[in-house]
């Protein structure tokens, strides 16, 4: 009888443990390492922090949009993006993906092939650094540096997203 308990208990715990895995990382810290990030997210503690928000809206291809069309932070500023997918759709995934000026086409156009397997990320030196794909209604905060100065982008790369869901990320001295 004690042994059942035990065994019991066991898998209890172990449903416990695995709930809390499985949590929605609602309102959670990110600082992805894959190649795209490896560089941006390297943090100086001692540099300032800038807080950002993006909104992404929208709830289907006519009118997804970032809300915030630009934005702007100092060089080597320790970027706080709070990024909030506020869409309800199901289809209306969303990310926040910092990439070179003016490579929204080429970037966009790789999303696909890069497949849901990497979040439609395409690995590429053109691709600075990016959040995860976002459910509706999912939210997180994306910590990374600020590059150096002058002009980026930053688009969603689900497909077919890149060319309603741009902003322009400026960065100055
Ligand atoms: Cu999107």
């Amino acid at each position: 009888m004690k042994r059942y308990f035990l065994i019991y208990s066991t898998f209890l715990l172990t449903l416990v443990i695995a709930s809390c895995q499985s949590t929605p990382d609602q309102g959670s810290t990110e600082t992805e390492n894959d190649a795209n990030n490896k560089i941006l997210t390297e943090i100086d503690a001692n540099a300032p922090v800038v807080k950002l928000q993006l909104d992404a809206a929208g709830n289907t291809m006519d009118d997804m949009e970032f809300v915030q069309k630009e934005l702007t932070v100092k060089t080597g500023s320790t970027v706080h993006l709070q990024f909030n997918n506020l869409s309800t759709d199901g289809a209306m995934q969303h990310n926040f993906v910092l990439i070179e000026n003016g490579e929204a086409d080429k970037v966009g156009s790789f999303a696909m092939q890069a497949g849901a397997e990497n979040e439609f990320v395409p690995r590429m030196p053109e691709v600075l650094a990016h959040t995860k794909m976002l459910l509706p209604e999912e939210n997180v905060l994306f910590i990374f540096r600020a590059p150096t100065p002058g002009t980026y982008m930053y688009i969603c790369t689900y497909p077919g997203h890149y060319s309603k869901m741009q902003g322009m990320f400026i960065v100055t001295e």
